[in-house]
């Protein structure tokens, strides 16, 4: 079957067109991967053309996601172009056995290679697998303006800054019970950001890079999407009333996640 007709690339295809019209991708920022299931890579067998090993960055190993296929955005595309140009916008690498290379085998028309943020996508994905017994299939990385905002004036702290946004709106501790990580500003496509943001994606679900961006997992694409959109959104909320008011009259307070906590078993343990 053709790649672009599978219903994974065209979810693919539609989550990128989506982050762009919200703004979240300016000039080549952001990345997406998807880690394939075996049904899906046989179903797309015939029309891989795997290209020369190469290693994945100086000294990454990802033995957890060893031999599995990936369908990733491509380094210096833009997300505007995803739909109109797919296979030169994205590409499907394999993961060698030892998870220490990778080979291009579908996509990444003229000259194009994985994005710079590969060493994170791969890591995350090891970490992700690994803590949700395979469920995890879906990594995206994008740079929401409202949630950058935040990361000067908010205390870079998981804790803190995730009782901010549950704070913000109800359906962030509906969405994100396991609050979001946060890193101080890393190198953007460095191993030390793959590695800083893995070791935090193994009890959350999104990582919030300091005036970079935020990455965030899923296992489907609504999943990693809507979480990446309900944290921007409570950002937006937060930055506009942090413009308007310093002193919030009322904001959700500790009792009332506790509630909400109570009431949908998200076994949130606000002390
Ligand atoms: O330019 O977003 O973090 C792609 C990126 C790097
Ligand atoms: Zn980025």
């Amino acid at each position: 079957m053709n790649v672009l007709d599978t219903d994974f690339a065209k979810q693919f295809v539609r989550a990128a067109a989506e982050g762009w019209r919200q703004g979240w991708h300016e000039c080549n920022g952001g990345n997406l991967s998807y880690r394939l299931r075996p049904d899906e890579a046989a179903q797309v067998a015939a029309c891989l053309d795997p290209g020369e090993w190469r290693p994945l960055a100086e000294g990454v190993q990802a033995p957890g996601v060893a031999g599995e296929h990936f369908l990733v955005t491509a380094a210096g595309s833009f997300f505007s172009n995803v739909e109109r140009e797919p296979q030169a916008c994205a590409g499907i690498i394999e993961v060698d056995r030892h998870g220490t290379a990778f080979r291009p085998c579908w996509g990444f028309a003229g000259e194009g290679r994985p994005t710079s943020e590969l060493p994170s996508h791969l890591l995350n994905h090891e970490a992700k697998k690994a803590a949700t017994e395979g469920a995890c299939r879906v990594v995206y990385h994008a740079h929401p303006a409202n949630l950058v905002a935040l990361t000067f004036v908010l205390p870079l702290e998981g804790k803190a800054f995730t009782r901010e946004l549950w704070k913000a709106i109800s359906e962030c501790a509906l969405v994100f019970p396991a609050g979001v990580g946060v890193l101080e500003w890393m190198n953007p496509g460095s191993v030390e950001l793959g590695r800083a943001s893995a070791e935090l994606m193994r009890d959350h679900d999104a990582v919030v890079w300091a005036h970079h961006g935020i990455i965030c997992a899923g296992s489907t694409f609504d999943q990693a999407f809507g979480l990446l959109h309900t944290v921007e959104k409570a950002s937006e909320i937060l930055v506009k009333v942090r413009a308007m008011q310093p002193e919030p009259r009322s904001f959700i307070t500790d009792e009332n996640i506790r509630t909400m906590s109570d009431a949908y078993g998200l076994g949130i343990d606000v002390a």
